[in-house]
């Protein structure tokens, strides 16, 4: 029959080997406290970078028609920066495009036959497009 380790142990050694252990779990748990304000670091991190990728990425078109004293679409979702062009093809017809919300404003002046206003939305919210001549014209534009 094989003598058990311990049996071999002095007292002594196996209090030091008691210490040894002790250590090592105090190290492991000193380090361990480091990992959670780690692991939030790097999250942050890798949120800042997806953020201004997106944010740096270059601007969308979109193009709204007037035709029939309706803006079509009437609605859109875009991203923030993007630039929607309202372009006045209704025939011999004027219109008059503008924003007027309290976080974000455009007035695009008489839009002539043919003319064309274009609105960079820089910030975000939902915001209505409104014409200054024709009521009842409504464009709704959602920004993300
Ligand atoms: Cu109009």
């Amino acid at each position: 029959m094989m003598p058990s380790v311990q049996s071999k142990l002095t007292p002594a050694e196996v209090k030091r080997a008691e210490v040894k252990q002790a250590e090592v779990k105090q190290a492991w748990v000193k380090r361990s406290r480091w990992m959670l304000p780690l692991v939030i670091l790097i999250g942050s991190a890798v949120v800042l970078v997806i953020k201004l990728q997106q944010h740096t990425s270059s601007p969308a078109n979109f193009q709204v028609s007037q035709r029939g004293r309706e803006f079509r679409l009437g609605m859109l979702n875009v991203k923030q920066d993007d630039i929607v062009h309202i372009v006045n093809d209704d025939g011999d017809l004027s219109h008059h495009a503008y924003v007027a919300s309290e976080r974000f404003r455009f007035d695009s002046g008489d839009q002539e036959p043919d003319g064309r206003a274009d609105i960079t939305f820089t910030v975000a919210g939902t915001f209505n497009v409104l014409c200054g001549i024709h009521p009842k014209m409504r464009l709704v534009v959602n920004v993300h």
